[in-house]
């Protein structure tokens, strides 16, 4: 039933590359990957720079959090970039007195930790670490060209827009979160809500030192596929946030059946560590339907790599029915557009149980 619903939308294939051949093995999805991220650089969220050589971090303020059980740091991270040095700060809890733990970078869309979409007590709670990216700390979520969008050139068809640059910020975390002790560096995850979960694809697709990469309600330009979309289209997204894409994305407007990309290749791009997609079951303008369909269709990224991609009944689950056998976890969470307790709930379930 997936099979023939995907059938259907007439996808550009994922395991064929540009010279026409079939994917498949793992040394030909590594060749294959660059193709996707060369694709989706220029058709979508536009070129990342180069990481910088080298960052550096200091410890602005550190305090103790949650009555005693977590430490708080303030950091700031600094580097180089084409005009001059760039900083802004991130907040990184972790539980008391341990070392090693998995983590969450999570890119947040307000200062305050706790807040209505950051459930920290409880992420520490399950000896998780937490990062806290607020994005706007790096740009501004509009068309200035502010903070670091100041720092690098841009090209106006193929260069970053702010999606990129919130995404290459969260790499400049995981620089820093690598060198620290209290963190198993080869357990980080990183999440986002909505735009940020957008965000937080884009970062993983590139970054492979994260283990797993989770988005929630991303819809539109994050984990649904747009062919067929009953949500947001292209044309919405880029007449309200033009800037949040490279302007080769606006092409693609009206045109989505054209596309020589669609949303499981940027899916497909977190394979083979983890993958988690989740939504709300009354946000139609996130289309949860095509945020499932999109993992569906990137579930062979998986399989190339002798994993299970989504494991499940061959139909779209219903309200609390999760995911959680294969490498792509997922769920529907009834409700609207949010990041709720539910969801990093089940997050955290899918984290522990594959050890990611
Ligand atoms: C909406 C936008 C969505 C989503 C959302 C959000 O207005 O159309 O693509 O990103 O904002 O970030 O909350």
């Amino acid at each position: 039933m997936i099979q023939g619903l995907l059938e259907k939308m007439k996808l550009p294939a994922l395991l064929i590359n540009c010279k026409g051949e079939a994917v498949q093995s793992p040394a030909a999805w590594q060749a294959r990957r660059q193709e996707l991220l060369e694709m989706l650089s220029r058709e979508q969220f536009g070129h990342t720079p180069a990481a910088p050589a080298s960052i550096q971090a200091e410890v602005e303020k550190q305090e103790t959090a949650f009555g005693g059980k977590a430490v708080q740091r303030r950091i700031r991270i600094s580097f180089d970039t084409p005009v001059g040095a760039f900083s802004f700060p991130y907040v990184l809890l972790t539980p008391a007195e341990k070392m090693e733990c998995p983590a969450f970078l999570s890119l947040n869309f307000v200062p305050d930790i706790p807040n209505h979409c950051l459930p920290a007590e409880e992420v520490i709670d399950h000896g998780f670490a937490l990062a806290v990216l607020y994005y706007q700390d790096v740009t501004s979520d509009s068309g200035e060209w502010d903070g670091m969008a100041c720092h690098y050139p841009r090209d106006e068809r193929t260069g970053w827009g702010k999606i990129g640059m919130w995404a290459f910020a969260a790499s400049r975390v995981m620089d820093d979160l690598l060198t620290r002790p209290e963190i198993d560096g080869s357990r980080v995850a990183i999440t986002g809500h909505s735009r940020l979960g957008k965000t937080a694809l884009w970062c993983g697709a590139q970054d492979e030192r994260f283990s797993m990469v989770i988005s929630n309600a991303s819809g539109c330009a994050g984990a649904a596929l747009a062919r067929g979309n009953t949500g947001e289209r292209v044309k919405n997204i880029i007449d309200r946030f033009p800037f949040w894409f490279c302007g080769n994305y606006r092409s693609w407007a009206n045109r989505e059946d054209e596309m020589p990309f669609d949303q499981h290749m940027l899916l497909a791009l977190a394979a083979p560590r983890g993958l988690y997609v989740s939504s709300g079951s009354q946000d139609g303008w996130a289309c949860p339907e095509n945020e499932f369909l999109g993992c569906a269709a990137a579930g062979p990224a998986w399989q190339l790599h002798g994993k299970a991609g989504l494991a499940g009944p061959d139909q779209a689950p219903g309200v609390h029915q999760p995911l959680h056998e294969g490498w792509i976890g997922h769920h529907i969470r009834p409700g609207t557009h949010f990041f709720s307790r539910t969801d990093w709930g089940y997050h955290m379930a899918f984290r522990e149980k594959h050890n990611i």
